[in-house]
C-alpha cells in the first residue's frame, strides 16, 4: 500500500493555567497535528514547534512550509512508508527538527497500529509505568508558587521542576527547601544565564537540586562544560542537544551529566533512540522533556520514556495538568502517586477525538499524491 493523504492542522488550545518561563508567559499553545493516511488506519503525530522561536528557532510556520513543501513531497515522491526510510531521505534537508519529528512520529504510530502492537513494542521498551514529574512555572510572588506546588503534591506528584530565570532563583529555591526539605526538586532556566554569573549560579548547589537544566543558551556547550566544572550539582542540557552529534559533543565536553530527551527538538524518534543509546554506553542518564504537548505528542512522550536509561523522572504530567479538554479520551492521569501508566492498545494507544481536533483547528490543508 502507500500513503493515500496526509492531514496538517494547525491547533491552539488554551492552558488551564499559564505558563511563565524565562521567554515570558503564555495563556495558550499552538501546534501542528500530522495525519497520516494509509488503507484505513491513521498515524497520528504532533510538531511541538511553538508559534515564535523563542526556545528553538522553528515557529509553527516554518514547521508548516517545511513539512508542505519539503517533508510530505519527499513522503509522496519515494512512496515512503516506513519511518526508518523516512528518516533516511529527511536527512538531505538541514535543520528543521521539529517538523521532521512531527511527520516521523505519525508514521511511527501507523506503522505500530498496522502491526497491531504499542508503539515502545517496536523497539524494545522495558518499562509498564512512567515516573511522572511537573513542571511548574515563574507565578507573581513565592507565596503564589508555593501554593500550586502544594496542589501539585497534593495531587500525586512526587518530583518538580520549577523555572528560574535572574532574580528568580536562590531564594526561590531557599524557601521551597524550607517548606519542603526533601522534595525532589530541580530547576530549570532556558538559557537565561551568561557565564559572568557562575557564582550567583554555584549558590544553587546548596538545595540539594537533582539537576539545573539549561543555564546558558542554546550553543554554549563550552561554557557549560566550563560552569559543571565549578558545580557539585549535575547539569542537564535541553536546548543544545539538537541531535546524536551535540549530544555526543556535550559528553565528551563535560558540558552536562544529564541528558533532556525531546523527540521534537532532536528530529524524531530515531535520534532520540540513538542519544539514549549513547548516553547509556557512556554511563549518564537521560530522561524525557516536555512541550506542554496534547495528549497525542505525550503518548509518544510516554512510549519513548519506556526505555531503560530513562533514568529519573520527566516532565510527563496528567492531562488535566495542561489542558481542560485534552485532544484524547480516556485523558491521561496518574495511574498512582508518582507515576503514568503506558498506553498499552495499538500504535500510540489513546484515542484522539476528531471533534476536538476540528473545533480547536486553525487551519487545516489536505495533501495528496
Ligand atoms: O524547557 O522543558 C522546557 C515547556 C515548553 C518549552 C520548554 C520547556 C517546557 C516545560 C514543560 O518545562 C514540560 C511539560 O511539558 O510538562
Ligand atoms: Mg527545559
Amino acid at each position: 500500500m502507500a500513503i493515500e493523504r496526509i492531514e496538517l492542522n494547525l491547533l491552539r488550545l488554551p492552558y488551564v493555567h499559564f505558563f511563565e518561563t524565562s521567554f515570558g508567559r503564555a495563556y495558550d499553545r499552538t501546534f501542528i497535528i500530522i495525519r497520516v493516511y494509509e488503507d484505513g488506519v491513521v498515524g497520528y503525530g504532533e510538531c511541538v514547534a511553538e508559534e515564535k522561536p523563542l526556545y528553538s528557532g522553528e515557529t509553527t510556520e516554518t514547521a508548516w512550509h517545511i513539512t508542505r513543501d519539503f517533508l510530505v513531497p519527499l513522503v509522496f515522491s519515494r512512496g515512503i512508508i516506513e519511518p526508518e526510510d523516512y528518516y533516511e531521505a529527511a536527512r538531505v534537508f538541514r535543520g528543521n527538527q521539529m517538523a521532521k519529528a512531527g511527520l516521523e512520529l505519525a508514521l511511527w504510530d501507523l506503522k505500530a497500529k498496522k502491526q497491531g502492537l504499542p508503539l515502545n513494542r517496536l523497539w524494545g521498551g522495558v518499562r509498564e509505568e512512567i515516573p511522572a514529574g511537573v513542571s511548574v512555572g515563574i507565578e507573581d510572588s513565592v507565596p503564589e508558587l508555593l501554593a500550586r506546588i502544594e496542589n501539585y503534591l497534593g495531587q500525586g506528584y512526587e518530583r518538580i521542576k520549577i523555572k528560574i530565570k535572574p532574580g528568580w532563583d536562590v531564594d526561590v529555591c531557599q524557601a521551597i527547601r524550607e517548606k519542603y526539605p526533601d522534595l525532589l526538586l530541580q530547576a530549570d532556566a532556558n538559557g537565561a544565564y551568561s557565564i559572568e554569573q557562575a557564582e550567583h549560579l554555584r549558590k544553587l548547589d546548596a538545595f540539594k537540586l537533582l539537576m539545573v537544566e539549561q543555564p546558558f543558551p542554546p550553543y554554549d556547550l563550552w561554557d557549560h562544560s566550563q560552569l559543571q566544572r565549578k558545580m557539585t550539582t549535575p547539569l542537564c542540557l535541553d536546548e543544545s542537544i539538537i541531535s546524536f552529534d551535540s549530544a555526543r559533543a556535550a559528553l565528551e565536553m563535560g558540558s552536562c551529566r544529564i541528558v533532556n530527551i525531546k523527540v521534537g527538538r532532536v528530529g524524531g524518534i530515531i535520534e532520540a533512540r540513538r542519544i539514549h543509546d549513547y548516553c547509556q554506553r557512556y554511563g549518564v542518564g537521560v530522561w524525557c522533556g516536555g512541550m506542554l504537548e496534547s495528549g497525542i505528542g505525550r503518548a509518544h512522550n510516554l512510549h519513548i520514556a519506556t526505555l531503560p536509561n530513562f533514568k529519573y523522572p520527566n516532565d510527563l504530567s496528567a492531562s488535566a495538568r495542561y489542558y481542560q479538554e485534552d485532544l484524547i479520551e480516556p485523558p491521561i492521569s496518574l495511574s498512582r502517586p508518582g507515576y503514568i501508566r503506558v498506553p498499552e492498545g495499538p500504535g500510540l494507544g489513546v484515542n484522539p477525538v476528531e471533534e476536538r481536533i476540528e473545533k480547536a483547528t486553525v487551519r487545516k490543508e489536505v495533501l495528496k499524491p
